[in-house]
């Protein structure tokens, strides 16, 4: 499987279509007149995003509801967490960054202040057996193990593992699907998605630098990955004991693409609708630009390639 360039020069990047795929720009998003950054990163090789986009992969709109700020999770503890999943303190943090070079990254500025409430997510991106344990099959590229992440899935078959998940434990879904229409129960105590800034809260593990370690020990990327994902949990993990948050495979996030705003937030859950949902985390197929805490792409969600995971939550209402 190839995977082509992850981004484009300045001169190609204005010629590029929102619906080809992955990009950095929040016009294609949310349709306002902005100038379109200097550098566009692109997850996806041209010719496979030129064939998707014939087979209609373009944007399309959809509701998504509020985390909502009720019933906090007071006395929850470690304890509380799945055996697969690791429990990460509220707290507050500074989402973002303004020190990417200039042109480079505008999606990551302005760096805000924002403030969460603890939750459980994945220790390691969810695996092929994790997939297979609740949907029976695997829409995995590479088969090499069951350890390694499942990928080659859409934002919208992460939202039905999430529920599937949910309802084989008991728990109410967290998710109301009306085909591409899905809104999120704020009440329901089952498995989601993060928010964009709980997963990057998590990756942070408490750092304000663009990694939790050098990349060679903590993620795998292009340059050590021999062009294909690895095993889960077999780099070194961050202050949380969370596993390949950087690397391996890009991570769906529940946010719909946008800007950042200024002000800060409590619970933010990003735009109210988009083109595009967010995707973190940087991949096997990706440099150190793009595997970093504040790195940010996205897709329409129907895309599926074997770069992209994902690793649930449980906020445990
Ligand atoms: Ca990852």
């Amino acid at each position: 499987m190839g995977v082509g360039p992850d981004r484009t020069s300045d001169s190609t990047a204005s010629e590029a279509s929102p619906a080809e795929g992955a990009t950095t720009s929040s016009a294609s998003v949310s349709g306002a007149p902005r100038p379109l950054p200097r550098r566009r990163r692109w997850l996806f090789p041209a010719a496979l995003t030129t064939l998707l986009a014939a087979l209609g992969a373009g944007a399309f709109f959809a509701r998504s509801g509020p985390v909502g700020d009720t019933e906090p999770g007071e006395g929850i503890t470690a304890a509380s967490c799945p055996p697969d999943m690791v429990f990460v303190p509220g707290g507050a943090f500074l989402m973002g960054s303004d020190d990417s070079p200039e042109g480079m990254a505008d999606d990551e500025r302005p760096a805000h202040h924002v403030t969460l409430r603890g939750f459980c997510i994945g220790r390691t991106e969810l695996t092929q057996a994790g997939w297979k344990a609740v949907m029976g099959t695997n829409p995995s590229f590479f088969k090499q193990g069951d350890k390694l992440p499942v990928e080659t899935l859409s934002w919208f078959d992460a939202v039905a593992y999430c529920n599937r998940r949910s309802q084989a434990e008991g728990l109410r879904a967290a998710y109301e699907v009306e085909g591409k229409s899905v809104l999120l129960n704020p009440a329901a105590n089952g498995y989601r998605l993060p928010t964009e800034a709980e997963w990057e809260y998590a990756a942070r593990g408490g750092t304000a630098e663009s990694a939790y370690g050098p990349l060679d020990e903590i993620a795998w990327h292009d340059a050590n990955s021999g062009g294909q994902p690895h095993e889960v949990g077999t780099k070194r993990p961050n202050a949380y004991g969370l596993h390949d948050m950087l690397g391996n495979v890009w991570e769906w996030v529940g946010d719909w693409y946008g800007e950042y705003p200024a002000n800060p937030s409590r619970q933010p859950t990003g735009p109210a609708s988009g083109a595009a949902r967010v995707l973190r985390g940087g991949s096997w197929a990706h440099d150190g630009f793009d595997n970093r805490v504040t790195s940010r792409v996205n897709s329409p969600p129907k895309l599926a390639y074997g770069t992209l995971g994902f690793r649930p939550v449980r906020a445990l209402r």
